[in-house]
């Protein structure tokens, strides 16, 4: 079954960027540091030194999970290592024989870099060029822009704006369409008053973007999973804690249902950040009995040292799939990518000559 799952092609969904920089990529970006630090103020030395505690581990909550995030975004305070990351995150996943990659990372800027939002997003957008027009590239990525939960309502209009200007930035696939396919809402799940987001998410929609919505990471969200779900978002994140009362929320699960919305499962993260109390415990198996469509993602591969092929082992093993079954979930989630039928069609083609044995 390992073999199967890493020489299954795969399609990643739910992948942040930062959350995804592995632990090579984070020695290099210290590396850099150290090579440059004469012109680096104490605030540099300060990240480096409490970057080298960087360690995927196990049992983070999700406080320290954030708390690692301020770190790596520390880390990737200029354009340049804005790119590395970029490339490496994209050249690990294809490594991996993930064949199509749906990239998020909400724009970032840093006075002491000069690094802009916009910036930052050439950087990526160039980035994912590099990384798939050289010839032996055979992942397509596209990208979507985060809007942070915990962050203003100004910063969210200000992504969307950035979103219209570099959807169509050229990444050398003209073919593929445009490259910025959608918007999602993430970030700490404790903040609240994610309504004021609303407007956005909404203005996003009427541009044509798709929208991918964390709800439910952690208990006592059904209100605002309510809310934000009356958008009919394309796509769910994490969803965690919906199954395990099922009946204070069952007018929820049925929306989920009725509207077909896809989960993006994140079995490691949930793991991980105890936002699930194990894994036989975790919901995949309540929405598998519902015949529901689940994608199976990494969320931040880096952080929770993972892939997607150790996702597919995990869910496996924990859920007594078949060969066949890993295989149709990972095909099947070629319907719920946010770019064009003529992307899907490629897609579909290239999963109709790998032979499931
Ligand atoms: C909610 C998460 C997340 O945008 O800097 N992010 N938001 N729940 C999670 N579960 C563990 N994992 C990552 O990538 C890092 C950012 O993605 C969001 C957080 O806002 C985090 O700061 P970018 O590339």
């Amino acid at each position: 079954m390992e073999k199967f799952c890493r020489d299954m092609p795969k399609i990643e969904l739910h992948a942040h960027l930062n959350g995804s920089v592995s632990e090579q990529t984070i020695e290099k970006l210290l590396k850099r540091r150290a090579a440059t630090s004469s012109s680096s103020s104490e605030q540099h030395g300060e990240a480096v030194a409490t970057g080298c505690n960087i360690k995927p581990g196990n049992d983070l909550s999700l406080d320290d999970c954030f708390k690692k995030f301020s770190i790596i975004h520390q880390l990737c305070s200029d354009d340049e290592s804005v790119y590395i990351i970029t490339k490496d995150v994209i050249q690990e996943f294809a490594a991996d024989n993930v064949k199509y990659l749906e990239l998020r990372t909400g724009p970032k800027c840093n006075s002491t870099s000069n690094m802009t939002k916009s910036s930052y997003l050439k950087s990526v957008l160039q980035a994912i060029r590099d990384a798939t027009t050289v010839k032996t590239s055979e992942i397509i990525v596209k990208l979507i822009i985060s809007i942070d939960r915990a962050k203003p309502l100004q910063e969210a209009w200000e992504n969307l704006q950035l979103a219209k200007q570099f959807r169509n930035f050229d990444v050398g696939r003209e073919d593929m369409g445009d490259v910025i396919v959608g918007l999602d809402l993430s970030g700490h799940p404790s903040t609240t008053d994610v309504e004021k987001f609303i407007p956005v998410l909404q203005a996003a929609r009427e541009s044509s973007f798709k929208l991918t919505i964390h709800v439910s990471e952690i208990a006592g969200r059904e209100d605002e999973c309510r809310k934000l779900i009356s958008l009919r978002p394309h796509r769910l994140g994490h969803a965690t804690n919906l199954s395990t009362h099922p009946n204070q929320c069952i007018d929820i699960i049925q929306k989920i249902l009725i509207q077909n919305i896809p989960l993006e499962i994140c079995l490691t993260s949930n793991l991980m950040t105890s936002t699930i109390a194990d894994l036989s415990s975790h919901h995949l198996q309540y929405w598998l009995d519902k015949k529901h469509q689940c994608i199976i993602c990494t969320d931040d591969k880096g952080m929770f040292s993972t892939s997607l092929s150790k996702e597919f082992i995990l869910a496996s093993t924990t859920f007594n799939l078949s060969k066949e079954e890993v295989w149709s979930m990972s095909r099947n989630a070629v319907e719920h990518i946010f770019s064009s039928e003529h992307v899907k069609e490629q897609l579909r083609t290239m999963f109709a000559t790998f032979i499931c044995d």
